[in-house]
C-alpha cells in the first residue's frame, strides 16, 4: 500500500476509534479540538486525493444531493411491534403465558429502555452499511440510506471481526432531550418551525429528502435487536447479542439489564422510572424480552407482536387542566416569553402550576386564550408546554391573546427582529429584568458556580442597588450583604466566599456565563479550546465560523456581543476583579499533550469526572483500563483492581497530590 494510502487509513481509523470511543463507550480519550484536527488532515488529504475516498471515510456523512422521494424498501423479516402492559397484572401475566408455554418456574429476561423515537433497521453487508429502513408498516419501509449515513453514533463499517456476512441491526433513532432544546432554540432564532417534542423533531429530521439538513440535526441511535442474520454466527442471548453490537461498534443504551423473574423486573422498572428525568433522552417505557433466543423461537409470535417480548408503558405526561392567566416574562436575551398559569394539575408524578407558550407566533397558532382548557405536556425535565386547546370547551366571549407592544417590566417598545420568532425588549441591561436574569445565569451551576447565589438573592442584591451588573458581584462589601432581609454575617461571609473561589474558573464556563445569545455550553467549549479572549473579541464572523458547530448565527452574535462597548466594559471590569481561567486549547498543552490517564478509586477534592475534564482539557487522554500504553494511574481511596494491574505493568501511580502537581505543573508552561 502506498504512504499516502496507508495515511488515510491511519487517519480514517483514529477518527472512527475516537468516535466509537465517543458514541459507543461513552468514554472520550482526545478532546474534541483533537479529534476535530485529524478530521480536517484527513478532509485535506482526500481532496488532494480524491480518487482514494472511501464510502466508509468519516468525511463521507455531511450529506448528499437531495432525493426526489424516498424509495420502498421491502423487509425480509417483518418488524414487529410490541404489546403493552400497563399495570403489575398484565406484567404478571405475560410472565405467566411465558413460563407456561416454556414450561419453566422462572424464565430470564433482559429488560432495556423504550425509547420515544423511531424504529429503524440497518442492513450490514460484509460489516459495511449498505441500507437503512424505517419500520413503515413493518412489512415496507422508506429507503433512508442517506440521511442515516449522517447520525455519526452510526458505524459506516462495523469494528473487529466476528460480524456476520449479513447482518440486519434494528434500533431506535431519537434526539436527546438538550439536542431537542438546543434544535429548537436554532428553529426559533431562524423562524423555522419548532418541533412538539423530541420524537417530532426526530421523525421530522430523518423525514429530510435533503440529507444535508438530516446532517445538521442532532440524531442519535440505540440498537436494541436484530434481523436477518447470513454467513455467521450470534450469541444465544438477546443480551450477549446486544454486547456483541456494542462490540461491533453500534450503541447500547447503558440502561440495559439482564433479570430473572418478576421480582427482578419490577426492580428494573422502579429504578428506572426513579432516574427517568434525569435521563439524557426520553423514555416511554421499559421493554422485557426472554433473553434465550431459542425460547424465543419456541414462542413465536402473534400478528403483529412477539410472545416473547412486552412493553410496560410509564403513565402519561399529559393532563387536562384550565387556563387561569396568561403572563408575559422577560429573558435574559430580552425574548418575551407567554407563560400559561394554570389550575394546578398533576403531570408524571409532579404538580404543574405554569406551562410555556413559546412564542408569539406558538400563542397564535395555537389560539391560547384565558379561561381555556388545554392539553398539557411534561417531557422529563424540560418545562411544561401548552399542547393544544380543546376547542369544545371554550367559554364564549374569551379573547384572543396579543403580545404587548411594550415590555412588561421597564416599558421599553417591544421589537420584532428580523429572522426571528421571538419578541424581544429593546432596553437592553437597562431592563430590570434582562439584567437580573443576566447575572442569574452567570452565577449558576453550569456557568461561574456561584454557590449559594440563587433566584432571589440576586433579585435581592439588585434590589438593594448593591448590584447593576455582573461585575458588580465582586465588588460587593461584607457589611452591605449581611444587612439584607434575612441574611446575617454568616451567611453572607459564605456568599463572599463563594464568590471569591469563583474568580479561579474555567474559560468555556466563563463565555458561557457571559450569556451571550445562542452560545450555549458546548459551543463555549468549542470556542474556549480554539481561541483565547483577545482573539474572540477581535474575530470576524470568518474566524468564528472556523470552529466545530458554530454558524453565521451564532457567529454574528459573539460579534455583535463584543462590539457593544458596555459588555466589554463589563467583561474588562470582571477580569480586572481578579477572574482567572487556564488555557483549554489543546496546542497550549504541552506536557499532558497525549498522555493516557486511568483514574480510579474516590478522589479527595474532585470528582472523578472533574479530574477526567481537566485532564482533557490539557491533551491528556482518559481511559476506562489500565494496559501496557497507559502512562498514569490516579488512584484516590479505595482504588481496586486497576492499582494492582498498574503495579505488575510499571505504570506511573499518582495520588491525589500528584495529579495536581501535574494538573499545575502543565499550567506553568
Ligand atoms: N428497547 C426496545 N425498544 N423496542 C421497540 N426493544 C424493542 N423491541 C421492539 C420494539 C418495537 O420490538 C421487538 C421486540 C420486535
Amino acid at each position: 500500500m502506498g504512504s499516502v494510502e496507508s495515511k488515510l487509513d491511519e487517519l480514517r481509523r483514529q477518527l472512527n476509534d475516537y468516535s466509537y470511543r465517543y458514541h459507543v463507550l461513552d468514554d472520550p480519550v482526545v478532546p474534541d479540538a483533537e479529534y476535530d484536527r485529524l478530521y480536517q488532515e484527513l478532509v485535506k488529504l482526500e481532496h488532494e486525493y480524491p480518487e482514494l475516498v472511501t464510502r466508509d471515510s468519516p468525511t463521507q456523512r455531511v450529506g448528499e444531493q437531495p432525493l426526489g422521494e424516498f424509495s420502498e424498501v421491502a423487509h425480509e423479516l417483518p418488524m414487529l411491534s410490541l404489546d403493552n402492559a400497563f399495570s403489575n397484572e398484565d406484567l404478571n401475566a405475560f410472565d405467566k403465558r411465558v413460563r407456561d408455554r416454556l414450561d419453566l418456574a422462572e424464565v430470564q429476561y433482559t429488560a432495556e429502555v423504550k425509547l420515544d423515537g423511531l424504529a429503524i433497521s440497518l442492513l450490514y453487508e460484509h460489516g459495511k452499511l449498505v441500507r437503512a429502513a424505517t419500520r413503515g408498516d413493518g412489512t415496507t419501509g422508506e429507503d433512508v440510506t442517506s440521511n442515516i449515513r449522517t447520525i455519526k453514533s452510526i458505524p459506516l463499517a462495523l469494528r473487529t471481526t466476528g460480524f456476520p456476512g449479513r447482518l440486519e441491526v434494528r434500533g431506535e433513532v431519537f434526539i436527546s432531550k438538550t439536542g431537542f432544546e438546543e434544535l429548537n432554540n436554532r428553529q426559533r432564532a431562524q423562524e423555522e418551525k419548532i418541533f412538539a417534542n423530541p420524537r417530532n423533531a426526530a421523525a421530522g429530521s430523518l423525514r429530510q429528502l435533503d440529507s444535508r439538513i438530516t446532517a445538521a440535526r442532532p440524531l442519535q441511535f440505540f440498537a436494541h435487536g436484530i434481523g436477518i442474520v447470513d454467513a455467521g454466527e450470534i450469541p444465544e442471548s438477546h443480551f450477549d447479542i446486544l454486547q456483541s453490537l456494542k462490540s461491533w461498534g453500534l450503541p447500547v443504551s447503558a440502561e440495559t439489564e439482564r433479570v430473572a423473574g418478576m421480582e427482578q423486573c419490577i426492580g428494573f422498572y422502579r429504578r428506572i422510572a426513579d432516574i427517568r428525568a434525569q435521563l439524557p433522552y426520553e423514555i416511554d417505557g421499559i421493554v422485557f424480552k426472554v433473553d434465550d433466543l431459542e425460547h424465543q423461537a419456541e414462542l413465536g409470535f402473534v400478528s403483529r407482536a412477539p410472545r416473547w417480548a412486552i412493553a410496560c408503558k410509564f403513565p402519561p405526561e399529559e393532563a387536562v387542566t384550565e387556563v387561569l392567566d396568561i403572563e408575559v416574562q422577560v429573558g435574559r436575551t430580552g425574548a418575551l416569553t407567554p407563560v400559561a398559569r394554570l389550575s394546578p394539575v398533576r403531570v408524571g408524578g409532579v404538580t404543574v402550576t405554569n406551562a410555556t407558550l413559546h412564542n408569539a407566533d406558538e400563542v397564535q397558532r395555537k389560539d391560547v386564550r384565558v379561561g381555556d382548557t388545554v392539553i398539557i405536556r411534561r417531557a422529563g425535565d424540560v418545562i411544561p408546554e401548552v399542547v393544544r386547546v380543546i376547542p369544545e370547551k371554550r367559554q364564549e366571549g374569551s379573547q384572543a391573546f396579543t403580545m404587548p407592544a411594550q415590555c412588561p417590566v421597564c416599558h421599553s417598545p417591544a421589537e420584532r427582529v428580523e429572522g426571528e420568532a421571538a419578541i424581544r425588549c429593546s432596553g437592553g441591561l437597562y431592563c430590570r429584568a434582562q439584567a437580573i436574569q443576566s447575572i442569574i445565569h452567570f452565577a449558576s451551576r453550569t456557568a461561574m458556580d456561584i454557590e449559594g447565589l440563587g433566584d432571589k438573592l440576586v433579585e435581592q442584591l439588585f434590589n438593594e442597588g448593591l448590584i447593576r451588573d455582573i461585575s458588580d458581584l465582586f465588588h460587593l462589601d461584607h457589611e452591605q450583604v449581611a444587612a439584607l432581609e434575612r441574611m446575617g454575617n454568616k451567611s453572607a461571609e459564605n456568599l463572599l466566599q463563594a464568590i471569591e473561589a469563583s474568580k479561579n474558573t474555567r474559560f468555556d464556563k466563563f463565555l458561557y456565563a457571559l450569556g451571550i445569545r445562542e452560545v450555549g455550553q458546548t459551543t463555549a467549549r468549542n470556542l474556549a479550546t480554539h481561541f483565547q479572549l483577545d482573539e474572540i473579541r477581535e474575530a470576524t464572523q470568518e474566524d468564528l465560523c472556523q470552529v466545530r458547530d458554530i454558524g453565521p448565527v451564532v457567529a454574528d452574535n459573539i460579534v455583535r456581543f463584543f462590539r457593544d462597548e458596555r459588555n466589554v466594559a463589563i467583561v474588562g471590569k470582571v477580569i480586572s476583579a481578579g477572574v482567572v481561567w487556564e488555557s483549554m486549547r489543546a496546542d497550549d498543552a504541552t506536557e499532558l499533550q497525549g498522555k493516557t490517564f486511568v483514574i480510579t478509586g474516590t478522589l479527595a477534592s474532585l470528582s472523578r469526572n472533574e479530574a477526567k475534564e481537566r485532564l482533557i482539557s490539557r491533551g491528556a487522554k482518559v481511559s476506562g483500563s489500565v494496559s501496557a500504553r497507559t502512562d498514569y494511574l490516579v488512584a484516590g481511596e479505595n482504588p481496586g483492581s486497576k492499582l494492582d494491574k498498574a503495579r505488575s505493568l510499571d505504570v506511573r501511580v499518582l495520588d491525589e497530590a500528584g495529579l495536581f502537581e501535574i494538573l499545575g505543573r502543565d499550567e506553568d508552561v
